[in-house]
């Protein structure tokens, strides 16, 4: 299979508290086709892209808290896109709030080739906090409303190449780009809901574009693998999101970047074969690690 394609961000702008979910989906079928108009064979979409970003409010009953949640994939509201995917041939990637059979919450993504789902994730590191904390300007409750991803990191076989996903805070974790890249990911897909302003510490408020680049980039130039992220971005209900949509390459060089707060594709060609130039070199795995002098990275956590 043709190793060398072009891969699109779909980054979303606002989605209303009040939105339909078919909305939402209506708006990522248009990005899809304009993705596969520049002869995208994947789309990312972001982080719990089906509606607006619930955990910045608390919801203190089940009944408030059911709506949000997804309980099957693909529903009659997201089946649009699973159809158009396979219409056009392009795959993607979808964030959304699952909930299981057995009533288990995650923050999930998936990925989908050929109307099926082929990969899944839930995320492992989940900010934010449990209870209502009434000083911030907005809530981060995914403490709350989620579990700890139970899937670890998987990478799969996706479009020709060896694929992985992240989600929004995730990213910011070298573990998780290390575990893709030792998983042999060549491609790893993510989405984020990000807010410009970070309540615990807003000093570094200034700095959230920077944080979001940085972790991106190094992430992509230590694990030698193309990294394609989507933002779901703008003022969303009052909570003004940053953007920054871009595709990054194992060197670690940006190849495309969102100009806009707005619903916005961005695309660039990759070519899976050039995660060797960092994985054969600088980053060559097997001569250089010394996980034997790694063991306080996997050594239980300990509370201050
Ligand atoms: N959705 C997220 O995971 N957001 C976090 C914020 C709260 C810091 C992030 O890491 O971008």
């Amino acid at each position: 299979m043709e190793r060398r394609f072009v891969v699109a961000a779909a980054q979303l702008g606002p989605v209303g508290r009040e939105e339909p979910r078919e909305s939402a989906v209506a708006r990522m079928c248009a990005m899809m086709r304009q993705a596969r108009a520049r002869g995208a064979r994947i789309v990312t979409f972001p982080e719990l892209a089906l509606t607006t970003f619930f955990p910045r409010w608390y919801l203190d009953t089940p009944e408030a808290v059911a709506p949000w949640f997804e309980t099957a994939m693909p529903n009659a509201a997201v089946r649009p896109l699973f159809e158009l995917s396979a219409e056009l041939g392009v795959a993607f990637h979808l964030g959304y709030a699952e909930r299981t059979p057995e009533g288990r919450h995650f923050n999930t993504a998936i990925f989908v080739e050929a109307g099926r789902i082929v990969g899944k994730y839930r995320k492992i590191h989940l900010p934010g906090h449990r209870e209502n904390e009434p000083w911030r300007a907005f809530q981060h409750l995914e403490k709350r409303y989620f579990e700890k991803g139970d899937l670890g990191f998987p990478v799969f076989d996706g479009v020709g190449g060896r694929l992985g996903m992240c989600i929004c805070n995730d990213r910011r974790w070298p573990e998780t780009w290390r575990m893709l890249g030792l998983g042999g990911a060549e491609l790893v897909m993510l989405g984020y809901n990000t807010p410009l302003h970070y309540p615990p510490a807003p000093e570094h408020d200034h700095l959230q574009y920077f944080h979001n680049d940085l972790s991106l980039q190094a992430g992509a130039y230590q694990n030698g693998l193309w990294v394609v992220a989507a933002a779901k971005a703008g003022l969303e209900e009052g909570c003004e999101l940053i953007g920054g949509s871009a595709i990054v390459a194992p060197t670690g060089e940006v190849v495309a970047r969102a100009a806009t707060v707005g619903d916005e594709v961005i695309t660039a060609e990759i070519d899976l074969d050039r995660c060797a130039e960092i994985r054969r070199n600088i980053f060559n795995f097997a001569l250089h690690r010394q996980p034997q002098d790694y063991g306080l990275i996997t050594a239980p956590v300990t509370p201050d």
